[in-house]
């Protein structure tokens, strides 16, 4: 008896680390799935994660790679992404810490409800002039505030 309630708490335990494992891995994927299939092809995309000390990082960030950031003091990264004359873009914001904000004002493009911590704020547009244009962060989120920029160069 005392044997098959061990049997069974072994079970549950097992069953509890394979969903605790499992489902953050599955939503990712769905996520990532999602995210390939709204875009039509041909499209330039793009993710930038934000973060207070390091500004706008090209990429996912990782939570290990948030810890490791948090520790030193890292260099201020000012992407610059290039593209033509033309592209349809889109941008995968994200932020890897507090809330931060979008704007890329020569698009048009201003998002006021913030870059939530965990969500993913997809922005596109439709390079359709030439020239070097500048993105920032327009939610106020710390003492790097103001070195939250990046370049984008649209090619002809
Ligand atoms: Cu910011």
């Amino acid at each position: 008896m005392r044997f098959a309630q061990k049997k069974i708490d072994i079970f549950f335990l097992l069953l509890l680390i394979s969903v605790t494992i499992g489902l953050p891995i599955g939503i990712r994927a769905y996520n990532d799935h999602l995210w390939q299939e709204k875009i039509p092809a041909g499209t330039r995309k793009f993710t930038l994660t934000g973060h207070t000390k390091k500004g706008w990082i090209v990429g996912e960030v990782q939570a290990h790679d948030i810890i490791a950031l948090g520790l030193k003091k890292p260099p201020v990264e000012r992407p610059v992404i290039e593209i033509s004359k033309g592209d349809r873009v889109v941008l995968k914001l994200k932020s890897s810490d507090v809330v931060h904000g979008f704007s890329l004002k020569d698009f048009g493009i201003f998002i006021t409800n913030g870059i939530q911590p965990g969500k993913t704020v997809l922005v596109s547009f439709i390079a359709d002039k030439t020239g070097t244009f500048t993105f920032s962060c327009n939610a106020i989120c710390g003492d790097n505030h103001e070195n939250m920029q990046g370049t984008l160069i649209v090619r002809a």
